[in-house]
């Protein structure tokens, strides 16, 4: 198990949008592995392979409180999105420090495929329901700072493109 660097705002290649996944093999078992320790470690309840620069339909969840639920959705597709619309503040591993206001629906369905190779279905509320869309947006290239105003995000991006320079010219000097 290895863990993996987390591509950060406005890294053009979180724009990429992933390709799906053919085979579920030892190959995707050890990006799954990799992705949740990566995941555990940050620590973070979502993470899309697009965040680690792989760019293939694989999600990694776990919204319990003690990291007893992961949860892998490979090729995931949701099928139904219907409920009331809720309000969350939500962060992203890929946009570290920020949490903004977003405005989703709070119920739907998500068909996918396990790590153990098998479709399943399930049906999410809240929390859960919040993340796989905000995760299966990752997917398609799409950020949560999408979301809010043009004046917001380019605050963002400034404040994470200095610390990205500075973070550069740390290891230059090493
Ligand atoms: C997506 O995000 C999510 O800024 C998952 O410094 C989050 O795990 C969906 C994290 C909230 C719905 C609601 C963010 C960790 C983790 C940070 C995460 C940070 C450290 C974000
Ligand atoms: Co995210």
């Amino acid at each position: 198990m290895a863990l993996l660097e987390i591509l950060e705002y406005p890294d053009p290649r979180l724009r990429t949008v992933a390709q799906p996944v053919t085979t579920v093999d030892e190959r995707i078992r050890n990006i799954v592995d990799d992705m949740f320790e990566t995941m555990y470690d940050a620590p973070g309840i979502g993470l899309a392979a697009t965040q680690v620069n792989v760019h293939e339909r694989i999600i990694t969840i776990d919204v319990s409180e003690d990291k007893s639920e992961p949860l892998t959705f490979i090729n995931p597709e949701i099928t139904v999105l219907d409920g009331e619309e809720e309000t969350m503040q939500e962060g992203c591993l890929s946009v570290p420090g920020f949490y903004e206001d977003v405005t989703r629906i709070e119920h739907c369905l998500v068909k996918a495929i396990g790590r153990d190779g098998e479709p399943f279905e399930m049906e999410c509320r809240g929390l859960l329901a919040v993340c796989i869309q905000h995760e299966v947006d990752h997917l398609e290239g799409k950020l949560m700072v999408d979301y809010i105003s043009p004046l917001k995000r380019n605050r963002i991006k400034d404040k994470l493109e200095k610390k990205h320079k500075q973070e550069a010219r740390r290891k230059g000097k090493k």
